[in-house]
This record gives C-alpha cells, structure tokens and sequence, in this order.
C-alpha cells in the first residue's frame, strides 16, 4: 500500500480545531500511532481561525467552553471574561497545542481535496489541494459543523464597487469601517454580534434583515477573581453537570412546565433568566421545545422585550416580527444588538417587505426600487452546516461510492460517528450527532474519546476495520428524526438545521435532538455490546496484517 511520493502514517485527521487537536493528542500518546493532521488554515484553531469578524465570540461561558479532560490544564489556564472572546479562543487552542507539542504533527496550509479508500490495502488515501498524498489505516475528520461559508448567490456581487466579506472568512489584517457605509445582510447568531461592532466605528451600518430573530442579552463580563477561584476548585463538578445535561452547559433545564406556575410567577421567571442573560433563558421550563403554547409563553416575552428597547416603533415592530418558536433556530445571545438600532447611524432594512432584487456597483438594490448605497457589504449568513464541510472534499469508500452520492437524499450516519460504505472513517461532531445543540467540546471530548477507544479496540484485538451495517444506519436515520419530531425544532422551516439555507439542499433535520447525556450513554452502550451495529473487520477482505 506504500505509494511512491505519499507518506504513510495509521491516522490522518483533517481539521486543528478544537476536535483535531484532542484526537492528535489521544491517538498519538496515548495510543502510540503516527498521526497527520491536515490543516486549511496557517494556524490551530479551526472555526474560530476563519470566523474573526468584530464581535466574534463564543455564546458558551469560558469556564465551559474548554478541555476536561486534563486536571492540570483546566488549573493553569486562566479566562478573563464570562465568555471567551474569538481573540482569547485562539489563545488558548494555541496554548493547548504548544502545551502537549502538538504542532509538530500539524500540517498547516493543507487543505484537503479528497480522500478514497482503497479496499485491497485497507488504507486511505488523502491529497491535499497542494498535491501531498498521505496513506492512513484510520481517517478522522474533525473539520466542525459551521465551518463552510455560505454566501449567497446574489446577481450583480462581482459588479460591486465596494469590498465584500463573509464573517466566516474574514481577513486576518480586519476590515477598517470607519466613516464607511456598510451593509450587512445576515441577523443569525453572527450578525446580531458584530452590528453593534461595526456601528460604533461605521459611518452608518444598514442591517439587512430576512428572518427577524429572538435574542437574549449574554450580559457579558470580566470575571471576577471569586468565579475564577470556584470553577478552578470544583472542576469535577462543573464537568459532571455538562456530561448530565442535555446540552452539555453547566447548568440543568428545569424540571417544570410553563404551565405549573401563574402568568405572574412566569413573568418573573423570564425577567430573572433575562437579567441574568446568556443561554440559560431556554432552560427557564422543561417544555419550552416541546409544547407550543409553553413556547409562546417565551416568544411573547422576548418580543416584548424589544419594543422596550428600540425606540423606533417601526423598527422594532420588524425586528419584533418574528415567526418561529423561541429556540427552534438557534437563539443568539448578545451585547447590545437591539440597542444599536438606537444610533443615529444604524438602520434596519425590512427583506420579508421587499427582497434583494440585485448588488449594483453602488449597493444593494431592494425590489421597492431603493438603492442602498454601501462601501462595504458583510454577509453574515451563515453555513452550509454539519455537511458542507465534508461534502466539499471529495471522499470515496468502498466500491467507488462518493460521500456525496451516498448522502444525495440528506446525511446518514450512525450515532454521527461512521458511514456505512466509508470503513475506518470517522467524522467527529458528524450529522446525526448532538454537536450544534450542545456546548461543542463535551461533545467533541465524548466523540474524541469514543472514536479512540474504538480504534484502540481494533488494534488490541487485531480487527482492520470497522462501518456500521446499512441497518444499523438507517435505524439511526430514524432515530434521529423521531427525535427532532418530539420537539418544536422542525417547526422553524428555514432554519440551518434543516439545511433549509443553502439552496438544493435535501431537508433533513441534521443534529441529534435526543440530548448529550443520553446519546453518551447511548455510545457506550452500543462499545460495551462489542459495537453493536457494526461490522467489525468483515469488509476489508483479508487486509488483516
Ligand atoms: P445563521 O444562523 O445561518 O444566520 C444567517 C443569517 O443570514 C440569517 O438571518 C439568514 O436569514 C440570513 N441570510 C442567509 N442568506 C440570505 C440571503 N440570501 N439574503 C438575506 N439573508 C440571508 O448563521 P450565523 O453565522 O449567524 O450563525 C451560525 C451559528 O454560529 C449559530 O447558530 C451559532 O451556533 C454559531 P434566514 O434566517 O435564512 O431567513
């Protein structure tokens, strides 16, 4: 299986973000194998690298969003604010690489094209776009879930005299706005983060707004030296809380319904979740995704909250305007997004009144026949999720089948971690995973740990490969979206989950609606029944070395 040119390792891992570097980290020392990991980007830090626009911040609280998996690491590491801004994230992916000497088996500026498993050998092979050719036992792609910039296909972009820029691409030297009209399209989690950025240098900021969104203030903060010291003293805790949530957030949904308590009990129950801001709003009641009318409850509040915010009443009755249950699209969290319409120099352009007809040289022009004019356009709209990272690489399996042929009618997995057809792949935070509706590194650790403890499970017992069976797979599948069905998820009909944002693509709820805590269980569940549900070395034909 040796290949002139190509280097041969057990393992190549496609991604440095936090994913790549644990699974480096576990395959290599404590497993002993020789790891490639093959990195787009000039640096560690995967998402957080690309996504560095102004504002750009995790929604997770930094004492969460972190390693647990090493005592000394989570004692020595020091966050400054309640949530971890992308500047500090980078810091601290940087220190966990320098810290357990990972860069030396990182190959940075080496985006992956494809990669095809060849069945005689049992081995994958990966070439970069560079024209490197890697020869790997294993492959493990760690490549996130929003980390495929969707920019949409608007007539007349290329004929724009202004810059343009998507906030998942964003330039490392950083974009000057001062004194400049700028437009920017998207009011996702990303856009409700960097408008009130942009608008405190920008000349004047439009907001082009399609979908209008809920948001919760973050109420974001430096941290105090008495938090830092009981999150250092009770890291057990805090990890045992994550792994014992649905989400994978330090913190627990309650267990009542809307309904137990009287409208004015309610009331101050969402007052109290909002003073105290963040993500913990969604945990308020133990049915707001399960029962609408609890869900109304919420929506009413949150709309409510904004007309007592933006003074405008027309802008706020459009970003009030808002047509899906609370949280059934990912709710923002944020600093000061509505109060920024309260500037002189920001103002909100209604898309569900009059679409984008076109970009023209000048700006953008909506279908009412105004003409925006704008210097710099920022699309914050998002990714092609879950899918489009892997589905942009051209990954063949067994019998010359395509990742994307296979998943032409929506993504199959089983448990979000393998494919049938694909032995010996295995997509970490994959499509049919928990991933984007939990707190990502539990979910990345739990992924990391049992993809390792699988591989180990191969070597000690001298098996060359392992998929699921079809069966197993489409049970899954089923799986999957009976757990979306017992919530009000796919209610929002536009929403990237349903991957109802990139045009074409198949609508299938993508993230595992079923909880963390009880697809962990489920996972090693499946590893202690000798891994129910998948073939065990029976495809590899006699690879057995
Ligand atoms: P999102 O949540 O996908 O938001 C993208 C936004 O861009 C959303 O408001 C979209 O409206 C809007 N959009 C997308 N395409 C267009 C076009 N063609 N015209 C107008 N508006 C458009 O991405 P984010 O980056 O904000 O957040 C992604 C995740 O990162 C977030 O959920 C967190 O987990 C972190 P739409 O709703 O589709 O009508």
């Amino acid at each position: 299986s040796q290949s002139r040119g190509a280097k041969t390792v057990d393992a190549v891992v496609i991604g440095a973000g936090f994913a790549g570097l644990y699974q480096l980290h576990c395959l290599r020392d404590r497993l002993g194998l020789s790891v490639q990991v093959l990195e787009a980007g000039d640096g560690v830090g995967g998402t957080w690298y690309w996504n560095r626009y102004p504002g750009a911040r995790c929604d997770s609280e930094s004492h969460s969003y972190a390693f647990y998996f090493d005592e000394a690491l989570l004692q020595e590491w020091e966050w400054s604010e309640r949530y971890p801004g992308q500047a500090e994230i980078m810091r601290y992916l940087n220190h966990v690489a320098d810290r357990f000497d990972l860069r030396r088996d990182i190959r940075f500026n080496a985006r992956v094209a494809g990669a095809e498993y060849d069945a005689a050998s049992n081995r994958w092979h990966v070439r970069t776009e560079g024209g490197e050719h890697y020869v790997a036992t294993y492959l493990i792609t760690a490549v996130g879930c929003l980390s495929a910039a969707n920019v949409p296909d608007i007539p007349g972009r290329e004929n724009f005299d202004g810059r343009w820029f998507h906030t998942g691409q964003w330039p490392q030297e950083g974009v000057d706005f001062t004194g400049k009209r700028v437009g920017m399209v998207g009011t996702g989690s990303t856009g409700i983060q960097a408008a009130p950025v942009i608008a405190e240098t920008a000349g004047h900021l439009t907001v082009f707004q399609r979908t209008a969104n809920y948001s919760i203030p973050a109420r974001n903060a430096k941290l105090t030296e008495e938090f830092k010291a009981w999150a250092k003293a009770n890291t057990g805790e805090i990890r045992g809380l994550m792994q014992a949530s649905t989400n994978g957030h330090p913190f627990l949904i309650q267990d009542r319904s809307a309904h137990d308590v009287s409208p004015e009990e309610r009331e101050a129950i969402y007052q109290a979740a909002w003073d105290h801001g963040g993500l913990k709003f969604r945990a308020s009641f133990r049915d707001l995704l399960t029962d609408k009318a609890a869900n109304d409850t919420a929506a009413e509040f949150l709309r409510a909250q904004i007309g007592k915010v933006v003074k405008d009443p027309k802008t706020a009755a459009v970003l009030a305007n808002i047509d899906h249950p609370f949280a059934t699209k990912r709710p923002p969290i944020d600093t000061g997004y509505f109060e920024a319409f309260n500037r002189d120099n920001v103002s909100l352009v209604d898309l569900r009144a009059s679409p984008i007809e076109r970009i023209t040289p000048n700006g953008i022009l909506t279908r009412d026949g105004a003409e925006h004019p704008l210097d710099i356009i920022v699309f914050a709209t998002g990714f092609d999720a879950m899918t489009g990272p892997l589905l942009r690489m051209d990954i063949t399996g067994r019998d010359g089948v395509t990742l994307q042929h296979a998943w032409r009618e929506g993504p199959k997995t089983y448990l979000g971690l393998q494919v049938s057809g694909f032995p010996n792949l295995f997509t970490v935070t994959g499509p049919g995973s928990p991933s984007v509706l939990t707190n990502m590194p539990v979910c990345i650790e739990q992924h990391v740990e049992w993809i390792t403890d699988c591989i180990a499970h191969l070597r000690a017992n001298g098996i060359p490969c392992i998929e699921p069976t079809p069966e197993a797979m489409e049970g899954w599948v089923a799986h999957v979206n009976d757990a979306a069905n017992a919530t009000l998820l796919p209610q929002a009909g536009h929403s990237w989950y349903l991957g109802a944002n990139v045009p074409g693509k198949p609508r299938v709820f993508m993230p595992y609606a079923g909880g963390m805590a009880r697809y962990r269980a489920t996972c090693a569940d499946v590893a202690a029944r000798g891994y129910d549900g998948f073939v065990l070395g029976a495809t590899a034909r006699g690879a057995l070395e």
